[in-house]
């Protein structure tokens, strides 16, 4: 692509102009576009939306809650974007159909972007790719950006690694599994979210919650508990007034601050490895590991022969 092209489809991209955002979200998925140089456009432009973790078992009603959501956030005069990464669907934009229908309240406004991904930890992963596009969606002029992952602690989908705010998502019935995690839950976790509510024993799994939270010792910030039903739309609004408020107080939290520094770091780490990486594997060195054969592996160590490797050019 030339970079007059870039030029043109950047302008339009943070004007708002949805298919310019998607090409720049596609370009870098599939190595059309230089993320590097796409980054360095955009970036700067990036810190003023709040990117929010909404995460949880699969089916806890997570697409439910952001659809829930929009109309409070739109109230407010603000924009939404929306990131799901689809742990099902190894091709992307695969449950793109199944988000859209969910997400109904995004059709047909031009304020509302909602992007589906796949989890092929291609190029580089798919945590980075999904921190990618939220700078795409904040360079548009997203305020409130969400990026929807299922499963709580897997690296893989470790959002709380690229959102300012982390919110967990369980269910009446995931008093097993918040047993299981325990503290773990609490590292993790800005917010805690029980949705379907509607169902018996939701005030059950909130106490566990709390015991979970007083009996830790740690000097612990205080995590607060929503209740939620995407079906009454009981505590949705609630819900919706704290995120909001969040936005709105973000350029004075340390927190937010201090977390937009230690997301810079570690991409800055990931970077550098993947460069790293990338200039090692040079043809011959290349060309040593598939000629290795049967006999080589007899007499040597890995190690030993990394060193050899590491003699090549
Ligand atoms: N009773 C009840 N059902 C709900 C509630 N929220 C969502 N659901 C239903 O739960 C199912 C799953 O909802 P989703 O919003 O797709 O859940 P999700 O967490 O996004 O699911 P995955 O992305 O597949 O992990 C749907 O059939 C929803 O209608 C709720 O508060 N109460
Ligand atoms: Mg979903």
């Amino acid at each position: 692509m030339s970079s007059k092209n870039l030029k043109k489809i950047l302008e339009n991209a943070q004007a708002n102009n949805f298919i310019a955002i998607s090409e720049l979200m596609t370009g870098i998925e599939t190595g059309a576009l230089s993320r590097k140089e796409v980054s360095s456009h955009i970036f700067k432009h990036s810190l003023n939306s709040i990117k929010i973790g909404i995460t949880g078992p699969p089916g806890a009603g997570k697409s439910s809650l952001m659809n829930q959501l929009i109309p409070k956030i739109r109230e407010k005069n603000l924009s939404v974007g929306i990131i799901a990464i689809d742990p099902s669907s190894p091709i992307t934009g695969g449950s793109f159909l199944g988000d859209r229908v969910r997400i109904n309240n995004a059709v047909d406004d031009n304020e509302v972007f909602v992007r589906s991904m796949g989890s092929r930890a291609e190029l580089g992963g798919v945590t980075d790719l999904a921190e990618d596009f939220s700078d795409i969606l904040a360079f548009s002029g997203k305020d409130i950006i969400f990026i929807e992952t299922v499963g709580i602690g897997q690296s893989e989908y470790s959002v709380s690694e690229i959102t300012d705010l982390t919110t967990l998502v369980f269910v009446p019935e995931s008093g097993d599994e918040i047993q299981l995690l325990k503290a773990g839950i609490l590292e993790l976790a800005d917010v805690f979210v029980v949705n379907k509510s509607d169902r018996k024993d939701a005030n059950l799994l909130v106490r566990s919650i709390n015991n979970i939270i007083s009996a830790t010792k740690k000097d612990i910030k205080k995590i607060p508990i929503f209740k939620t039903s995407c079906k009454s739309g009981d505590g949705i609004a609630d819900f919706a007034t704290a995120l909001i408020a969040c936005h709105g107080s973000m350029k004075e939290n340390d927190q937010i601050k201090s977390r937009q520094l230690s997301r810079f770091s570690r991409r800055m780490r990931n970077i550098i490895e993947k460069d790293i990486i990338q200039e090692f594997w040079s043809k011959d060195r290349i060309k040593f590991i598939e000629n290795l054969n049967k006999e080589d592996i007899k007499f040597k160590s890995p190690y030993e022969i990394v060193d050899n490797i590491k003699k090549l050019k």
